[in-house]
């Protein structure tokens, strides 16, 4: 079965709000806020519940501007469809959480080499403000070894 996950980036001029996961999934790696939609809520009510929960920032006006398919062909983690919204609509006082560092980083600073290997494929597209659809294969190491990446 296919989960289906949120994945939120905060944006304040130039720089993009990325968390360092503390714990499970992806520990030790930048990314956005985000996680499982619960059953009950909307895709965008769990991504606004997963950003408070892991920043305790309010936010509104999300825009989705991709779908991303992941998937490992060993099969070692459940195939995810993942989300992916921006906003520049925030409230609240950014904190730390038991699960994210948070911090702000220029665009041009995206610590590429702390993120998943995906990434380094499809952050373009969003620094360049298209809306795209993708698919990534990741090997047993989580590296990719087979992506496709569609603007729509
Ligand atoms: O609840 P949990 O922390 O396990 O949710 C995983 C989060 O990680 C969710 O926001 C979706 C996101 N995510 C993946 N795969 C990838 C990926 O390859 N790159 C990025 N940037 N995020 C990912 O599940």
């Amino acid at each position: 079965m296919t989960k289906i996950l949120t994945l939120t980036f905060i944006e304040k001029d130039k720089q993009i709000l990325l968390g360092l996961k503390k714990r499970g999934f992806g520990m030790g790696k930048y990314n956005g806020f985000g996680g499982k939609v619960e059953p009950g809520e909307t895709i965008e009510e769990g991504a606004k519940r997963e950003v408070f929960e892991e920043s305790n920032l309010n936010v509104d006006n999300l825009k989705k501007f991709a779908v991303i398919n992941f998937s490992w062909q060993s099969k070692k983690n459940p195939d995810m469809e993942v989300y992916l919204f921006k906003t520049n609509n925030f409230s609240g006082t950014l904190e730390e959480s038991e699960e994210m560092k948070p911090i702000w980083f220029d665009q041009e600073k995206i610590p590429f080499k702390k993120m998943w290997d995906g990434d380094n494929y499809w952050f373009p597209y969003f620094l360049n403000n298209k809306n795209f659809q993708a698919k990534f294969i990741f090997d047993d190491k989580d590296k990719v070894i087979d992506h496709q990446i569609t603007e729509i």
